[in-house]
């Protein structure tokens, strides 16, 4: 039985002193995870830029002046090589990006699910972050091979609007309720660094341990402060908040993968050293995220290597005869 935590409790294990806070961590990472496995994760922008929401954070939101290139949907043929490229790099996972509000049932929906049959047919998990679905989207994407749904609350329900004004919290919900219902696992996690008090941050870990069940993976994003963005003047995030939120992440939701994701650039190896004994067992791995930099994968490599990590097998969480299936 997973504890419903109260607000209060997860401030007080997100303010303990860090040592300690740590420490509690890794233990509560021993007993369900194998510590040193890390899943690699490998991310691509499908479609990029023109959107048409005003995500602050966001550097595809078609409102801000940022340098990105607005890029239409790319070819099953694109995304299957740079699959291929993925693969042969060592991830187990490939996420694809669209910087679309929701999904349209429409010819670029049937070229995402071939995307996904394709993706899957090679042995790799692979995850979509399209903005919103129905139940019946989300469907149609289960049964073309996903095998998870990104889709990001962001930050707690009570600063949402300070960041999102083109939808709601409750919207956001609503997609991973359809994307449960329709047997897909879920990540959803958010972002620290957009100026939120420190209950927000406890807010949206609030929100994220109440679902039931809860998501299979915690992305925890430190915001890339782009030019052109609203939130482009925010101070970098100290990585020891970073620590915090991973360690009560992991705390609170101890079966989940938690993602060390957005934000590694800025990041040294023994801070993210930290973020790994706090229980992070997640990256994101590859020179881009969708569209900003991310550290070279050689790097990442090397790091796996001084750290004594390994990356994580596919489908490592999946009954062999679904896999065979
Ligand atoms: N359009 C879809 C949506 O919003 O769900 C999918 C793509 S969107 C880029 C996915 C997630 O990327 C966002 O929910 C946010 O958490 C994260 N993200 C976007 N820009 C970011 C930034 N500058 N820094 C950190 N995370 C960012
Ligand atoms: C998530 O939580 N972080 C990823 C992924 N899910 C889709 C995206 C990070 C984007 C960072 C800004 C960019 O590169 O555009
Ligand atoms: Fe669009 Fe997603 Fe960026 Fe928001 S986060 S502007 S929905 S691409």
């Amino acid at each position: 039985m997973i504890k419903d935590w109260t607000k209060e409790e997860i401030l007080a294990i997100y303010n303990t002193p860090l040592l300690e806070l740590v420490s509690k961590a890794a233990e509560v990472h021993k007993q369900f995870h194998k510590t040193g496995e890390v899943q690699v994760s490998s991310l691509l922008s499908i479609k990029t830029g023109g959107c048409p929401e005003d995500c602050s954070y966001c550097p595809q939101a078609a409102r801000y002046h940022t340098e990105v290139k607005v890029h239409k949907l790319m070819s099953v043929a694109e995304v299957s090589a740079c699959a291929d490229n993925a693969k042969s790099g060592g991830a187990s996972r490939m996420c694809l990006g669209a910087a679309w509000r929701e999904v349209r049932d429409n010819k670029d929906f049937d070229k995402v699910l071939d995307m996904v049959k394709t993706i899957n047919s090679k042995g790799l998990e692979v995850c979509a972050t399209l903005g919103m679905v129905t139940e019946d989207q989300a469907k149609k994407l289960a049964e073309a091979g996903l095998y998870a749904y990104n889709h990001n609350i962001d930050t707690s329900e009570e600063n949402y609007n300070n960041i999102i004004s083109t939808r709601t919290f409750e919207d956001r919900l609503g997609t991973i309720k359809n994307v449960r219902k329709a047997g897909l696992t879920v990540c959803s996690g958010g972002i620290i660094g957009m100026g939120e008090s420190a209950e927000d941050r406890i807010g949206m870990l609030y929100t994220l341990s109440l679902l039931r069940p809860q998501p299979e993976s915690v992305p925890i994003n430190a915001l890339v402060a782009v030019e052109g963005t609203p939130l482009a003047d925010q101070p970098p995030v100290p990585i020891w908040d970073m620590v915090r939120m991973i360690a009560t992440a992991r705390i609170i939701l101890p079966r989940t993968s938690v993602r060390l994701s957005a934000g590694r650039l800025s990041m040294s190896m023994e801070g993210q050293a930290l973020c790994f004994l706090a229980g992070a067992n997640s990256i994101f791995a590859g020179d881009k995220l969708l569209t900003t930099p991310n550290p070279k994968y050689n790097e990442d490599m090397e790091m796996f290597k001084i750290l004594g990590l390994t990356p994580k097998k596919a489908f490592a969480d999946k009954p062999v005869e679904e896999i065979l299936e």
